[in-house]
């Protein structure tokens, strides 16, 4: 059987990555053909992306493919919630704004003034969260007026499949992000949208991953991706990293770690009832019709912003290093609420966890290694508590736990996190994202069936360690903390 090639272009927060994906009919393989770090910047009084920057990262690793075997296609995955504005004309408005920005905050508020929490809840099944898309478009709206000349909105990556392609559409993945598209109905919450003063006009047409889009357009389609497809892929990288989640059983627990933990199951619905709006349960799109019930957990933020402050004070650690620091430290000792909206932005994260558990009332973790311990723990409990939330939304418990993404190499965090919810944690792929993005490609081009060939192709491929669960109470009164912390700070919002 003939290798099949795809390229899969993966926008993390802090990295991007262009990912050269082989299928032999066997094994699905994934190599890094280029890595860049990037970073959003404040320009004209808001948060943003460095579009220009990203476009000739992604544009350089996409020419560095190669022409040994041709790219039969490519598709861009990224992180959730973020957008650019098409004019008319179909050239980019300005560069897309960043969720960290504080005037999302400020426009939940105001959204909440107006329509209310059960009305977003509802008309969507999103969970409340400042860093939905919904909050920015508000603010777009009614403050900085950038919606008066921006006819299209589209979800990142489809702001680079509009690069690659001139495609104008969104994928459903991305698009149920937004805290702007309606879960159940599935459709664009378009009334939601008018009475929040967003003109629905702007909301996008919306197909299905595995979309072909075109041929790529351009220069680029004169190198390596001559002849290439551009096909959506789960646009939304959460919804790629699931597609490849080898899942060992049915209604287990996933935990995208990147950035954010994602924390949750595959469900064939939405859940959007009384019980999943009081847990603040998310409903993501994922492909094939299914839904994510998940919570966004602050996930490694909280530890790449603690070493980008050591750094700043010349105190240079590796993440390999600080977790070894960690594992050195006695366990469950102090606890925070790693979504405790503090920790949101960026900026002296090592000092925003100290002066929480000194306000809370655990001892201050004074060392980088106790900081970092800390974090681990938190996210650690912050998972248990989901799991406790999911189980008694849906009724019933997640028989086991799969870590994906760069929180797969943590073993302190995947022990912790066997200890803390009871169950065995199975950790990898570790570039789980890419994979599922290059799956739903591959998928879309006729070489694999469906999503249940993909995992089964991606669990003979990877390689995957199991951490078994030592239980001890201590985290059953640890568990009971978080919540109280999560109940005040939910009312500090
Ligand atoms: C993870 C993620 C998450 C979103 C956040 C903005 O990378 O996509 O699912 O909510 O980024």
């Amino acid at each position: 059987r003939a290798v099949r090639t795809v390229a899969a272009v993966d926008l993390g927060a802090e990295s991007g990555r262009v990912v050269r994906a082989t299928f032999d009919g066997e094994r699905l393989d994934a190599a890094e053909v280029s890595r860049f770090a990037h970073l959003p910047r404040p320009v004209d009084g808001i948060l943003r992306w460095d579009l220009a920057g990203l476009t000739r990262d992604i544009t350089a690793g996409l020419g560095a493919l190669g022409t040994d075997a041709p790219v039969a296609s490519v598709g861009v995955d990224s992180w959730g919630v973020d957008y650019g504005l098409l004019r008319a004309d179909g050239t980019l408005l300005d560069a897309p704004t960043c969720y960290r920005d504080p005037r999302q905050l400020v426009a939940l508020d105001e959204a909440l003034a107006t329509v209310g929490r059960d009305r977003l809840y509802r008309a969507t099944g999103t969970q409340i969260n400042e860093i939905n898309t919904v909050f920015a478009l508000l603010s777009d709206a009614r403050t900085t007026r950038r919606l008066d000349d921006a006819a299209t909105l589209l979800m990142l990556p489809d702001v680079f499949h509009h690069l690659l392609s001139g495609s104008r559409v969104t994928e459903f993945t991305a698009a149920s992000t937004s805290g702007l598209y309606d879960m159940v109905g599935r459709r664009w919450a378009v009334e939601l949208a008018e009475e929040l003063g967003i003109p629905a006009r702007v909301l996008p047409e919306v197909v299905p991953a595995g979309t072909d889009l075109g041929p790529v357009v351009g220069a680029l389609g004169e190198g390596p991706l001559a002849g290439a497809r551009v096909v959506a892929p789960a646009g939304h990288d959460t919804a790629s990293a699931v597609v490849a989640t080898p899942f060992t059983a049915p209604g287990a627990l996933f935990v995208s770690s990147g950035t954010w933990s994602l924390v949750g199951v595959e469900t064939p619905h939405a859940v959007v009832t009384p019980e999943s709006e009081a847990a603040n349960l998310t409903n993501e799109g994922g492909v094939a019709g299914t839904t994510r019930l998940l919570r966004n957990v602050m996930g490694l933020w909280l530890l790449q912003e603690c070493r980008r402050a050591w750094a700043r004070q010349g105190l240079q650690l590796s993440y390999a290093e600080l977790v070894e620091l960690a594992a050195q430290e006695p366990e469950l000792r102090s606890v925070v609420n790693p979504n405790a909206p503090e920790f949101l932005a960026p900026g002296d994260m090592p000092a925003r966890v100290q002066a929480y558990c000194e306000r809370t009332g655990s001892p201050v973790p004074q060392t980088p290694g106790a900081v970092a311990r800390c974090v681990v723990d938190s996210l650690a409990l912050s998972y248990r508590t989901t799991v406790e939330d999911i189980a008694a939304v849906t009724g019933t418990p997640p028989p086991a736990v799969h870590i994906t993404g760069g929180g797969a190499r943590n073993r302190l965090l995947a022990q912790a996190t066997a200890d803390a919810t009871g169950l065995p944690v199975h950790c990898g792929p570790v570039e789980a994202t890419a994979l599922g993005n290059a799956a739903v490609q591959l998928v879309a081009l006729g070489e694999l069936a469906d999503v249940a060939e993909v995992r089964a192709v991606v669990a003979r491929t990877a390689e995957i360690r199991t951490c078994s669960p030592r239980p001890q109470a201590r985290w059953e009164e640890a568990a009971a903390r978080l919540r109280q912390m999560t109940l005040d700070d939910d009312r500090r919002r």
